[in-house]
């Protein structure tokens, strides 16, 4: 079985991880998901970078013991982690014994090859990068990633000869032209071997946080030569040889682009020093921007990951990241966007399919469809011309790509029932056949998108695939094997059951998540309860949700009203304000209903709505009460209207 073994970088524990180190652990676990998906022996690492000064320092601010502070740490990252959903298969820490004795036999190798020794070393050191700095780094003496100065230091060192492997860097630069992606990193790497490498410090003096240098206890390992160790003691490097011969190489470590000189100079190095293999590959990605500029602990520039997914929930969150920011390129995060790209792909597009989808199967066949002996439509071949597309996208960790040519066969597949228009062939009972053919393309179609998504919306995919009847919900969907699950199945008699919902991503209404840009960037979200939701897609009927009493019933008060004046609401393309008259005066009523029909075309009707409902605000605008309306097939609203409405006038009493 072919085997991978994926990192993250480890985190400094000085504060709690924000949406740019976040997006890099979904990236991350969007790889390693496709990874198991594709039937690969996956090892997904992650951990925490705790032998830092910013760490120390933090831990002495709140007056606690450093490693008692990590350990709170530890908790607080793998919380988030596991919000986020993200299937790490072991999380290392770096104040662990087998990472001490990982290192320790590391350098002492280094040590033995006759790269380390003793100087002096006297220039700037950014605490925040955890590196030491020339004048070229600064501008107006500042670091230019955290835009702090620098401190000046005096103090021994030990120094590892990496100018000995400038010639062995170019050169495996020149026969693994693949080991930095994207390209652009590899050409910065390239010209800064090419520009000569000077030997660098590894040691810190005077500092009792950190793992003892090897040969002078006095010393401690300079924090970044101990963090790069993680990735050779996570798999046992030092402690567990069998496991180390099992995963070593790692296959690809995934890092931020600012530390890229870390993992593709002086890893390697140390690597060809201590006669251990390269990493086959290092994966650079960009930032997550923030009002412009990287999102930053130090320059105080957060979102709270945790924040984001509780507004939407961890698949979107994950889904934005992944799709909005090209893997490899830096891209902006907005609260507005976050709810506009959720509205579209997955409210409007991929949700309200796989609503349409269930719904139809049940209107015409009581959810229970047969794949028909006809052969399979259109749909089929857009199908497997995505998953190679998939494919090739994923194996090149072109994320964004994969997730749009997914998006494609989703709208291949609303085209095709726009274009088939199902419910008129079931009017017709002599294309039966033809219908069920359609209808099985369609879940089939689902299916296999679901299957595609699984590894950036794992949770939301296992939901769909049950609903299209692939997956007894509750099944988790690690099970599933991309050449097996990703062929169209055309299987003659096979039954599938298809299962109702609510929807899986109610739209959002404008104003839901909106962000006061100049205030303490945190969110301000409007209202924490369940958004407003109009116009839903057709989801289930009234016998699968849980009964009530006709007591309970009766606690809802509905009238016929007549509509007097009706207008468009600035800014919303969904909701109306509505004058209705209700036959003991004028009730305004906001209503979802604008897609379906002009204000004009409301005057003067009769609408059934609720009159005993709490007040509401939507958009600004206060609402009291609720019009009822039908949806059909394509989530268009249908107005309830009284059949006989001189016998039934405005302030009618409905049952
Ligand atoms: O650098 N957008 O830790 P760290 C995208 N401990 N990625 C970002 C980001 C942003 N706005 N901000 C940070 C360290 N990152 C070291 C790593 S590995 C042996 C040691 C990324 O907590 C950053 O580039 O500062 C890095 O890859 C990761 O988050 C952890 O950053």
């Amino acid at each position: 079985m072919p085997k991978f073994y994926l990192t993250t970088a480890i985190d400094y524990v000085n504060s709690r991880p924000h949406l740019g180190t976040a997006y890099e652990k979904i990236a991350a676990d969007v790889i390693a998901r496709y990874k198991r998906l594709c039937g690969v022996e996956t090892r997904f690492m992650m951990g925490n970078d705790e032998h830092s000064q910013n760490v120390f320092q933090r831990a002495r601010e709140l007056n606690k013991e450093p490693l008692a502070f990590c350990d709170e740490m530890e908790s607080a990252f793998r919380e988030v982690w596991r919000r986020l959903d993200i299937s790490f298969d072991d999380f290392i820490r770096t104040t662990e014994s087998r990472h001490r004795v990982a290192v320790t036999t590391l350098v002492s190798r280094i040590a033995e090859a006759g790269d380390i020794y003793e100087g002096f070393y006297e220039g700037w050191y950014c605490v925040s990068c955890e590196a030491f700095k020339q004048e070229k780094d600064l501008i107006d003496g500042k670091c230019t990633v955290h835009q702090k100065s620098p401190d000046w230091i005096k103090e021994k060192n030990y120094f590892f000869r990496l100018s000995r492997y400038q010639e062995r860097l170019r050169s495996h630069y020149e026969q693994h032209p693949a080991f930095l992606e994207p390209q652009s990193r590899r050409n910065e790497i390239l010209r800064l071997i090419e520009a000569g490498l000077e030997d660098i410090s590894v040691s810190r003096t005077g500092q009792s946080w950190g793992i003892p240098l090897p040969s002078d206890p006095e010393s401690v390992v300079y924090v970044w030569v101990d963090a790069l160790i993680n990735y050779a003691s996570a798999v046992g490097y030092g402690v567990d040889d069998s496991l180390f011969e099992k995963w070593w190489p790692a296959d690809l470590h995934v890092i931020g682009k600012d530390i890229t000189r870390f993992h593709c100079v002086v890893w390697p190095a140390m690597l060809m020093s201590a006669g251990l293999s390269l990493p086959r590959q290092v994966f650079g990605h960009g930032w997550v921007h923030w009002q412009g500029q990287k999102m930053s602990k130090s320059l105080g520039t957060v979102v709270d990951p945790l924040e984001a997914a509780d507004r939407l929930g961890p698949d979107p969150l994950r889904f934005y990241l992944a799709k909005e920011i090209a893997f490899g390129q830096d891209g902006d995060f907005t609260w507005e966007r976050f709810r506009d790209r959720y509205n579209v792909d997955l409210a409007n597009n991929f949700g309200n399919l796989v609503s349409r989808v269930v719904s139809m199967a049940h209107r015409y066949r009581q959810g229970r469809l047969i794949v028909p002996a006809r052969e399979p439509g259109p749909l089929a071949s857009i199908a497997t011309d995505t998953v190679s597309a998939y494919r090739r996208a994923m194996d090149g960790y072109a994320l964004q790509q994969g997730i749009e040519a997914v998006l494609s066969l989703v709208d291949a597949t609303n085209e095709y029932i726009a274009t088939v228009e199902p419910w008129a062939v079931a009017k017709d009972p002599t294309r039966s056949d033809e219908l069920d053919r359609q209808l099985c393309d369609m879940a089939e179609s689902v299916r296999i998108a679901a299957t595609l998504l699984s590894p950036v919306m794992p949770s939301a995919c296992r939901e769909v695939l049950g609903r299209v009847g692939t997956v007894a919900v509750g099944d988790s969907v690690d099970e599933l094997d991309l050449d097996r699950d990703g062929v169209w199945a055309t299987l003659p008699g096979a039954e599938r059951c298809l299962v109702k919902g609510p929807a899986l991503w109610p739209r959002l209404e404008e104003g839901v998540l909106t962000m006061n840009e100049n205030a303490d960037q945190q969110p301000v979200p409007e209202k924490k309860e369940p958004v407003s939701v109009v116009a839903e897609t057709p989801s289930s009927d009234a016998s699968e949700e849980p009964l009530i009493s006709i007591d309970e019933f009766f606690k809802v008060e509905l009238r016929v009203g007549r509509v007097v004046l009706a207008e468009a609401i600035p800014k919303s393309k969904k909701l109306l304000r509505l004058e209705v008259e209700t036959g003991s005066g004028i009730r305004q009523i906001v209503s979802g209903i604008a897609k379906s029909y002009t204000p004009e075309s409301l005057v003067g009707r009769h609408v059934v709505y609720v009159a005993n409902l709490k007040p509401a605000k939507l958009m600004g605008i206060e609402s009291n009460g609720m019009v009822l309306a039908a949806t059909d097939v394509n989530g268009e609203a249908v107005l309830i209207e009284p059949e006989d409405v001189p016998r039934a006038p405005a302030g009618s009493e409905v049952k």
